[in-house]
């Protein structure tokens, strides 16, 4: 490889926001970057959440710019989730690794109703917010209901 495709290599790899192929030195890494990612994730989806169900005022401002950071932070928590990471720190079922195709797929609608939730708070309308935030809690609870051990 040349230094010139060296270089151009790496820069479209830094203007790719997510990795497909992402390294970790350890599998303990790898869990920690997931765990992280869906905390990161659930703190901005929860502050939102918790101002649809009136326990926080309504700060339409937050409210767009938290859902954002979800939608965003949404899509990272997978690369976690490669061979080898499913023994250590972590209540991940071995079924996410057997069953991959259905975790999957309720990852990725988990991300589309973020996405949905995102663009309701851009709207600032708090009763678009409250039908997205139910409809992506429920691709929250199916997925831990199936591949979350207690
Ligand atoms: C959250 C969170 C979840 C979901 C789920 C919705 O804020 O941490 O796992 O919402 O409780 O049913």
């Amino acid at each position: 490889m040349t230094r010139y495709s060296a270089v151009l290599l790496a820069a479209i790899g830094a203007s790719l926001a997510v990795p497909a192929f992402a390294q970790f030195a350890k599998p303990e890494d790898a869990i920690k970057y997931r765990k992280n990612a869906l905390f990161v994730m659930q703190q901005n989806f929860g502050r939102v959440a918790a101002m649809a169900a009136g326990k926080a005022p309504f700060d339409a401002k937050i409210a767009a710019d938290s859902a954002a950071v979800a939608e965003f932070v949404a899509k990272l928590p997978w690369e976690g989730f490669g061979p080898g990471t499913d023994k250590g720190d972590t209540k991940a079922k071995p079924e996410i690794w057997t069953d991959k195709a259905k975790f999957d797929d309720y990852a990725k609608k988990m991300e589309a109703e973020m996405s949905k939730l995102s663009i309701a708070a851009k709207t600032g309308s708090l009763d678009s917010i409250k039908v997205a935030v139910n409809a992506t809690g429920g691709t929250c609870k199916s997925c831990h209901d199936d591949f979350r051990a207690k």
